[in-house]
């Protein structure tokens, strides 16, 4: 059904007309429930479509990548940018590499992306890209050659003003030196093209530590705004890549308890916390060895194969950082059960809706990952700065920049959130903020 054919008719109407997959369609019913009465409210939303046209991405580049692996065997993924919205800026926004992306998982994040950029209050449009490749069991020549092969044909459809990929699951410093090595090869142009760069080339010091600090920000803010403190809290975490690790690095720098990490092996628990070492060693595991769990030993730290660690200790935090949909509604209630009263996403939509429904009749309070992992988008957008200004910031100049604008992201929030519960509903606050700023500027550009 084409979506022109629905002038006027209900949200779920329209979400059906566009026959989303179901991970965009989970996104896109948790926006339109939480903005319904804003469009419903606002004549000048409703005459210029702005949700229907919200949904549909500027356009989905879908492309061929051929590569050679060790043995000179011909190797074939496919690999895509959606390029959402930049009405508040050039497209921005991550690449996924995991054997599991679709085109649906990269609509979803694509979207979601754009309220994200929009609270970060930065010139940031919305993006998202990656491929089915899977660089888990690849040597560094094959990940080189493919991260090659994915620009070859990426780079002309980029640009420091148009489009800004970054990192995201299965792309972290050594992707994205790769692939920028790849563009300055082709372009000459050296710059802001791509974020998350080594910092030799370009790269902004902070920028690997953002999203988890970022998210302890807002966590942290989160508990205050309850008149609590994360000093002493047990919190618990789910994965152990980038967003993961850094959260639990500052989850204990503020005094927190980390008890748990994991990954698609399983999870760890620490019954009486993980140590500053031991955190740092795990660092240094995951990060430069690629260990797995299943193969990493510490004193007082227990494995479990094939687990999450929701229900298998007790916490008052919880962070999930893995991946979408990892807790459902059965898991947000064990949560609520074992005592966590704050859940923050440094994943992009880890919670299901159910999940969610489950934390709001709680009163648990739940940062959604829109405001609560934007820390690394937004000192992405420091580092487009930093090059297009062709300065050097210090890692201490991101961090208090980071922290101040987390603040502010977290005020934005709670700002535009309705009560429920007795407790602030964040999740309809970022909604709506996001929303209002893309639909104005919508509004603004005409059709
Ligand atoms: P990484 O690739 O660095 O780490 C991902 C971690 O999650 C790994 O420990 C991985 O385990 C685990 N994981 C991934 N997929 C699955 C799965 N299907 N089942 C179980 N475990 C899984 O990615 P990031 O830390 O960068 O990203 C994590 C999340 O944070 C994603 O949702 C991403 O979109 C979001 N995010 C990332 C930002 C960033 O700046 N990097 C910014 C904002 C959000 P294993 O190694 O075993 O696969
Ligand atoms: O989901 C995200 O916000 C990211 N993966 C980071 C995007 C970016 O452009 O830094």
């Amino acid at each position: 059904m084409a979506i022109d054919t629905l002038p006027g008719k209900n949200l779920s109407e329209i979400i059906d007309a566009i026959e989303p997959g179901p991970l965009f369609r989970a996104a896109i019913e948790e926006v339109g429930e939480s903005v319904a009465p804003l469009v419903e409210d606002n004549k000048k939303y409703r005459k210029a479509r702005i949700f229907e046209r919200l949904l549909i991405p500027d356009r989905v580049i879908r492309f061929r990548v051929e590569w050679l692996d060790d043995d000179n065997k011909v190797r074939i993924n496919t690999g895509w940018r959606v390029e959402h919205c930049n009405l508040l800026g050039p497209y921005k926004g991550g690449l996924r590499f995991h054997p599991s992306v679709t085109e649906d998982t990269l609509q979803f994040l694509a979207y979601e992306q754009c309220f994200k950029n929009a609270l970060t209050g930065l010139p940031l449009g919305g993006g998202k890209g990656g491929s089915d490749f899977d660089p888990k069991d690849k040597s560094d020549e094959e990940v080189m050659r493919f991260c090659q092969a994915f620009m070859r044909e990426l780079a002309r459809h980029i640009g420091p003003d148009i489009d800004v990929p970054a990192g995201d699951i299965g792309v972290g410093g050594r992707e994205i030196g790769y692939l920028y090595g790849q563009w300055l090869k082709m372009t000459r142009r050296p710059g802001g093209v791509l974020t998350g760069k080594p910092t030799e080339m370009g790269g902004i010091p902070g920028r690997v530590e953002a999203t988890g600090f970022g998210l302890v920000a807002f966590a942290k803010a989160m508990l205050e705004q309850a008149d609590d403190s994360i000093e002493g809290k047990r919190v618990m975490i789910s994965g152990a890549g980038n967003v993961a690790l850094y959260a639990a690095v500052r989850a204990r720098q503020l005094g927190a308890t980390v008890v748990s990490l994991s990954d698609s092996g399983g999870c760890l628990i620490a019954e009486k916390g993980l140590s500053e070492e031991q955190i740092e060693e795990i660092r240094d595991f995951k990060e430069n060895q690629r260990g797995r769990f299943k193969d990493y030993d510490a004193k007082g730290v227990k494995f479990h194969k094939d687990k999450e660690p929701w229900g298998l200790t007790e916490a008052a935090v919880a962070l999930p950082c893995a991946t979408q949909h990892e807790i459902d509604d059965d898991e947000a209630a064990t949560l609520a059960d074992i005592g966590v009263r704050f859940v923050a996403e440094g994943a992009n939509m880890p919670c299901t809706h159910d999940a969610r429904a489950v934390f709001r009749k709680k009163g648990v309070r739940f940062g959604p990952g829109k405001a609560a992992n934007a820390g690394g988008v937004a000192c992405s957008g420091f580092e487009m700065h930093q090059n297009a200004s062709h300065a050097s910031w210090t890692k201490k100049d991101t961090l208090e920049k980071l922290e101040q604008l987390m603040h502010e992201i977290h005020e934005l929030t709670l700002k535009h959130a309705v009560e429920a519960n007795g407790v602030p509903d964040y999740g309809v606050g970022a909604d709506r903020a996001g929303f209002t700023k893309l639909a104005d500027a919508m509004v603004a550009a005409g059709v």
